[in-house]
């Protein structure tokens, strides 16, 4: 009948648009390994022990205690690059994001000259994804602070750090100007007020009031972000420099008018990032918020000009799930960097993350009608344990069911909705490790690395049958899923 035939036809057009960024994402703590080697320092990601699968992990002033945390070795992207950006093409990669690990382009951070032989392992980098057409899109820092700045500064709770950012920020916009145009700032910069601690290293005094101190760390990594994105438009005008937030998606539990409110004031608590950046100043809800938490920022008069000039071109984020706000007492789960009440009408995964791929057309909705700016989908996948079949093959297909759902509602946001998405880059283009349980058996890839909890394996890449799959998705635009 005509009507299924239109249907099919609508859904037979769904691809993306041209120029659409299809890619992989990673971070550069937690799979380039290395992590003292060519003058590195250490960064924030690199003194957590290894950690668990309740999110707590504990700094050890530098000394890393446990067996294998993460950032040392990860799965040694750090001598692997080449043969991993190689299977990136295979995959037909247009864009590879990852971050740019400050502390091998400043060990200390305050350091008055840079680091060469960091700058180098980048440039070689951009230039070996280049050569492929593959665009570099780069974090600014994704919870890599050098811990030599906790030491010394209390990280971001000392404006001086903004300067330290905005030097290393001049540094890399400068060396990398050609190379690399896609820029972000903080990494879930909306974490902050869940996770400060990963964020940015910093630690709250004893006695201080914890909403006080984060929040004004949250000030000094807005007005950074600002200073970054109007020295970066500077250093070269092409450069187009996004915030990355995590998706902010709260569903009320009922539709009673309180769960509403509550779900609108959760909602707005994850926004307040993403409203500073995008719109170039506080709103009144941030004033609100400060009030209600009695917090008092300290701030210059240059402020308000530093985040005026300093609009972010596009809204990068995450998307993984979804939440649910009720004004019920009731227990709340883990999920992504925060906690959250169950939602009954999604499935989880094996780490309780709830799977809702509708969640991230609604999520690609929100941005866009709140922003009205590009929105860029940069991290989105699925934690599982995969294991090596007796065959060599490694077989995920909840994975690739994962990918294919979400990557349909993207698709209906672009065609049904109107949404400008500038492209979709999966987390875990290859498997590394955790950044909320710092384990490696929660795999995010479409390579399988050879590496276990225990730091045990042999590093050897393995395609999984994601691999082939996402290959086929990318060449197809979209139409192939
Ligand atoms: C995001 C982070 C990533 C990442 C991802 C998956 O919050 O930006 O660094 O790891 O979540 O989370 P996890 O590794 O905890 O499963």
């Amino acid at each position: 009948n005509t009507l299924e035939i239109s249907v099919r036809r609508s859904e037979k057009s769904m691809k993306t648009p041209k120029g659409f960024l299809w890619g992989g994402a990673s971070a550069a703590n937690q799979f380039e390994g290395a992590y003292l080697e060519d003058g590195k320092g250490l960064s924030v990601a690199d003194c957590f022990t290894a950690g668990s699968r309740t999110h707590r992990r504990e700094y050890t002033d530098g000394v890393v205690e446990g067996n294998y945390y993460p950032s040392h070795i990860a799965t040694d992207f750090y001598h692997h690059w080449k043969e991993d950006v190689k299977l990136f093409a295979e995959m037909g990669y247009k864009a590879f994001r990852t971050s740019i690990a400050w502390s091998r382009i400043y060990p200390h951070g305050d350091d008055e000259q840079p680091n060469e032989a960091g700058l180098r392992f980048y440039d070689e980098l951009f230039d070996e994804l280049l050569s492929y057409g593959i665009e570099p899109v780069i974090t600014l820092t994704h919870y890599e602070v050098p811990y030599a700045l906790v030491e010394k500064y209390n990280s971001f709770a000392d404006r001086r750090c903004v300067d330290f950012f905005e030097r290393y920020c001049r540094t890399v916009f400068t060396r990398y100007k050609g190379k690399v145009k896609l820029w972000m700032t903080f990494n879930e910069i909306n974490t902050m007020m869940h996770g400060g601690e990963q964020q940015t290293g910093v630690r709250i005094p004893e006695g201080a009031d914890r909403d006080q101190v984060l929040l004004q760390v949250a000030h000094h990594l807005l007005l950074a972000s600002a200073k970054a994105v109007k020295l970066g438009h500077e250093i070269d005008p092409e450069n187009k420099i996004g915030c990355m937030v995590c998706n902010p998606l709260f569903y009320p539990e009922t539709c009673k008018p309180e769960d509403q409110i509550q779900a609108m004031k959760d909602n707005d608590a994850m926004f307040y990032f993403s409203d500073t950046q995008v719109r170039g100043g506080y709103s009144n809800k941030a004033r609100k918020l400060w009030e209600a938490r009695g917090v008092q920022l300290k701030t210059e008069p240059e402020d308000e000009q530093i985040l005026r000039e300093g609009c972010v071109d596009y809204v990068g984020f995450s998307y993984y799930m979804s939440a649910v706000s009720s004004t019920r007492p009731v227990e709340k789960v883990q999920g992504n960097m925060m906690r959250m009440v169950k939602n009954p009408y999604v499935q989880e995964s094996d780490w309780g993350w709830g799977i809702d791929p509708v969640g991230l057309r609604i999520a690609l909705n929100q941005f866009y009608d709140r922003y009205q700016i590009p929105v860029f989908c940069v991290e989105n996948g699925f934690g599982a344990e995969d294991e090596v079949s007796p065959d060599g093959h490694v077989h995920d297909p909840y994975r690739i069911d994962y990918f294919r759902r979400n990557i349909q509602e993207l698709l209906k946001a672009i065609h049904e909705d109107g949404v400008d998405v500038m492209g979709y880059t999966a987390w875990g283009c290859i498997d590394f490790i955790s950044a909320g349980s710092g384990e490696m058996k929660k795999r995010y890839g479409m390579i399988y690395v050879d590496r276990d909890n225990e730091g045990r394996g042999t590093l050897r890449r393995i395609k999984k049958d994601s691999f082939d799959w996402y290959r086929r998705a990318i060449a197809s635009n979209g139409e192939d899923l």
